[in-house]
């Protein structure tokens, strides 16, 4: 004891003798680089636009009107100044990532290429530098960089956008000679296991290269593991027999890493020159001490002790952004997942940048992490290499991350069959599929046999068994969207429940599972399809109990984290997917907190609404209109004031308790607290609409949404799209006709799912009334802006197909099917309103038309059909004076 005591206080002596000489330098070249798109013959290819790095070159075509996004190639330019004592090191180039296909040239002159836009690589340059004897001298450096589909390079296709560019970091790394092994600043190229490790003790192997070693006599190794407070606890020197170097060492007592307490040491690894003794290389990584299992039966444990996974997948992008973050917002995303309470991420569906891994590591946070072969594979021998050499880079990059578990593969990778249903040729794609999911299991497994292997698979229990791709990887993972693209909620435990009886020894994880929300959507009667915030938290409430209850069920990712960019959705919110849990801006959603009420091990209490500060409603006799309320917490009880008075104390069900508010017109203050000391409030500003509006001398504004039960709030324009209701005397409403719905699937409440062309409110356009007579509305004497939406939902041309779309049609021509006049009061103010001319296919089209209501006459509004019948999407009345 006492000599470890005393080796512990000399250590930093002795460490303080080494002098280091020539350790590598790693800097980033993210600045000042310049960028054109490669398109032959257009001013975009001649043009150089100054950029800095990370980029994409997507960040805007994505989001406009126009099918698809510029897939293709970008030429990156730069001019590195390289100092002359440089001449005799060793440089190479590293990217982080850069989508897909990347050629660099150093001065006119091939250097590399990479292939897949997930994962980092090095391209060696010291041979194509020029040196002058000047202090430093310019290199041209160029990239090209390709995002073109290639059959070849997975992924295929998938429901996020294939983002073009150099959009993670780049490094120049110079070391000096020999070497370290290079990949990356701080990152592979040297691998450390823990292949035993228990409360006692953990044994630590440090394997690595020494690289252009000449006289192996003339160096040695020193690793140094060194604890959090910066002691070393730890050092070994060993003679260099040959290029590889495995370096083992024992420590007792570990500080173990676990979710609660993230504790890392650093491994310090040194080259020393024997004879000068200086450090010629170094690098540094950290390293958790951790034990782990997977169990069919009782789940997931980490040094012994059974933890339930429960976490979300993430995918990498930011609103206006695209791919191309800067380190803080990818940081951003764990510390998000971390303060949900959550565990565990799913990292899909590409390997993605280091601080990701880095930020789990240091919070505590479970991985998966897998190569983005997604819905299919391409049966070609140069796919096959790519998804293996993906694989490979992937579990070499990551390997030293605590952080990570399972390293998955193949996600719904049977859902694109490209053969008929009964084929030879479709048995035998899959027979293929099988082929290589063994290839890139066995290659995991003999990478790195600690880690678990995983395929996540869609829905489609039969297929994924009968095809024998559920035997190939140690753990099955399941994307769950019971209650949204089938079924109902209760189809989820169902499958659970038939995982667990049929594969009664592999380990699940359900891999995905999540509803669509729309910010702005809300609705006192939420159902499937509706996209509100409501049945997202309905939705979320069911699957996290039904997933808590089940001990076999290892873990859960949320399908997302966020909402992220997908091109080829149309839906309210076109190119979005808004089944995160946050908006694509990070703004979180009411599931949000529902995680947080159940997984926070502190006192947690946060209203709901968040996103529904601005609401209308028609008020009842008193005055006042009735709307729920919810907060969120994992405390008992629940009180909330109103204005100052107490309204109600309740009990809180599944975390959630729920109030009924009346609330008035104007501001209202809401208060939630639990009684001993949590507090949360919010002021909501109701827009009240009178019940009898012909004697309302307020009267303002009245926007509706036809064919729709839903609230829409528009917060930039500070308005409330109330949902339809029948006409009543005094009152306003619809005459006659009845809610659109698409005749094809049927399976929706209500609406389309096109994405509108000309507005960004596509959720109003997508529901419609059709066959109404009027609408009509009581309003006092006065002068009115009356606009009239419409956007025609049923043409039959459907030209472009995408399966992310609910109804995956987008018509090209227009058919004529309904022609109309409108009048208002009587006045004919829209005359053949059809398809001929300003109905197009899921495109908003709208009118203002300005009207005197006088002698207590109100608004009629009027739909004379001449073809087809009359539709109206959207009214709105305002009330000028
Ligand atoms: C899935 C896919 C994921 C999609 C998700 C969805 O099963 O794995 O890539 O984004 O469903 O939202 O449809």
């Amino acid at each position: 004891m006492i000599k470890k005591l005393l080796l512990t206080a000399l250590m930093p002596l002795l460490c303080a003798r080494l002098s280091f000489a020539q350790t590598r330098i790693v800097q980033s070249i993210n600045s000042n680089w310049l960028f054109h798109k490669d398109i032959p013959g257009s001013a975009d290819a001649t043009s150089w636009e100054r950029v800095s790095l990370p980029h994409t070159w997507n960040t805007q075509d994505v989001n406009d009107d126009e099918p698809g996004y510029y897939r293709g190639k970008g030429i990156y330019k730069k001019t590195i100044y390289i100092p002359a004592n440089w001449k005799d090191k060793n440089i190479d180039l590293y990217f982080e990532g850069a989508n897909q296909v990347t050629q660099v040239f150093v001065n006119g002159v091939f250097a590399g290429r990479h292939i897949g836009g997930y994962t980092a690589f090095s391209i060696p340059v010291s041979k194509l530098l020029k040196f002058s004897s000047d202090t430093v001298s310019a290199n041209q450096i160029m990239v090209e960089v390709d995002n073109s589909a290639d059959p070849g390079v997975p992924p295929l296709s998938a429901d996020f956008t294939f983002y073009g560019g150099i959009y993670r970091n780049v490094f120049l790394v110079a070391t000096g000679r020999p070497h370290l092994d290079v990949s990356g600043p701080g990152q592979a190229g040297l691998r450390i296991s823990t292949p035993r490790v228990n409360e006692q003790m953990a044994v630590i192997i440090t394997n690595t290269k020494v690289k252009e070693l000449k006289d192996r006599s003339a160096y040695k190794i020193i690793n140094e593991i060194v604890d959090r407070d910066g002691r070393s606890v730890d050092r070994i020197e060993q003679k260099l027999d040959g290029e590889g170097v495995s370096v083992k060492q024992a420590l007792s007592k570990p500080h173990l890493w676990s979710c609660d307490d993230p504790y890392l040491y650093r491994v310090i690894t040194r080259l020393i020159n024997n004879k000068t003794k200086e450090v010629v290389d170094q690098q540094t990584n950290s390293l958790g001490i951790r034990w782990f299992k997977f169990s069919a039966d009782s789940g997931f444990f980490l040094n012994g002790k059974h933890v339930k996974l429960i976490g979300a997948n993430r995918h990498q992008d930011f609103r206006d952004m695209g791919n191309a973050l800067p380190e803080a917002l990818q940081e951003r995303d764990i510390v998000l997942l971390k303060n949900m309470g959550a565990n565990f991420i799913r990292i899909a569906h590409y390997p993605q940048a280091p601080s990701i891994l880095q930020a789990c590591d240091r919070l505590g946070i479970i991985a998966s992490v897998e190569i983005p072969v997604v819905n299919e594979i391409n049966e070609s021998e140069t796919f096959y290499k790519n998804c293996l050499d993906m694989q490979r880079e992937m579990i070499d990059q990551n390997f030293n991350h605590p952080s990570v578990v399972i390293w998955a593969y193949m996600n719904e990778v049977l859902l694109h069959p490209h053969y008929k249903e009964g084929s030879k040729e479709r048995q035998l794609y899959f027979g293929n599929i099988v082929k290589l999911a063994k290839r890139i299991d066995s290659l995991s497994k003999a990478e790195d046999p600690a880690r678990f292997t995983m395929i996540p698979c869609n829905g489609n229990f039969d297929l994924y068994n009968n095809t024998g791709l559920t035997k190939v990887p140690q753990i099955v993972g399941w994307n769950i969207y019971s209650g949204w693209y089938s079924g109902g909620l209760e189809g989820f435990e169902r499958f659970l429940e038939r995982h667990h009886a049929n594969l009664p020894d592999k380990p699940l994880i359900v891999t995905e599972f999540g509803a669509d929300a729309d910010i702005r959507s809300h609705s006192s009667d939420p159902v499937r399809f509706d996209k509100t915030i409501e049945y997202q938290r309905i939705y979320h409430m069911h699957d996290l109990k039904e997933i808590m209850a089940r001990p076999f069920v290892a873990g859960a990712a949320v399908w997302n984290l966020v909402d992220f960019n997908s091109e080829g959705r149309g839906e309210s919110t076109p190119h979005i997917n808004t089944k995160g849990l946050t908006t694509d801006a990070r703004e979180p959603k009411e599931a949000y907190f529902l995680y947080q009420a159940n997984l926070l091990k502190v006192p947690f209490l946060k209203l709901g609404g968040n996103q529904w500060l601005l609401r209308s409603g028609i008020a009842s006799a008193d005055g006042t209109s009735m709307q729920e309320v919810v907060v969120f917490t994992n405390q008992p009880f629940v009180a909330l004031w109103l204005n100052g008075k107490l309204l109600k104390k309740v009990e809180a069900k599944d975390h959630i308790a729920v109030f009924q508010v009346p609330f008035r017109n104007g501001l209202n203050y809401i208060k939630a607290s639990d009684g001993k000391g949590l507090e949360d409030d919010q002021t909501v500003k109701f827009k009240m609409i009178a019940s009898d509006l012909a004697h309302d001398t307020t009267f303002d504004a009245l926007n509706v949404s036809l064919g729709d039960p839903r609230f829409f709030v528009d917060q930039k324009m500070q308005q409330v799209w109330l949902p339809e209701k029948p006409y009543t005397k005094g009152s306003w409403g619809y005459l006659g006709g009845q809610v659109f719905r698409l005749n094809s699937l049927n399976r929706q409440p209500f609406g389309s799912d096109k994405a509108i062309v000309n507005t960004n409110n596509d959720a109003i356009y997508e529901t419609q009334r059709i066959g109404l007579t009027g609408f009509k509305a009581d309003v006092p004497d006065g002068e009115y802006a009356v606009t009239l939406h419409f956007a025609e939902l049923q043409a039959k041309n459907n030209a472009e197909k995408s399966i992310y779309n609910l109804d995956a049609t987008v018509a090209k021509e227009v058919e004529q099917t309904r022609s109309f006049d409108v009048q208002i009061n009587g006045k004919t103010i829209l005359e053949d309103l059809s398809n001929h001319n300003y109905l197009l296919p899921a495109t908003a089209y709208y009118s203002t038309t300005i009207i005197t209501a006088e002698k207590g006459q109100g608004i009629t509004i009027d739909f004379i059909p001449h073809q087809g019948q009359a539709i109206l999407n959207a009214v709105q009345i305002k009330k000028i004076f």
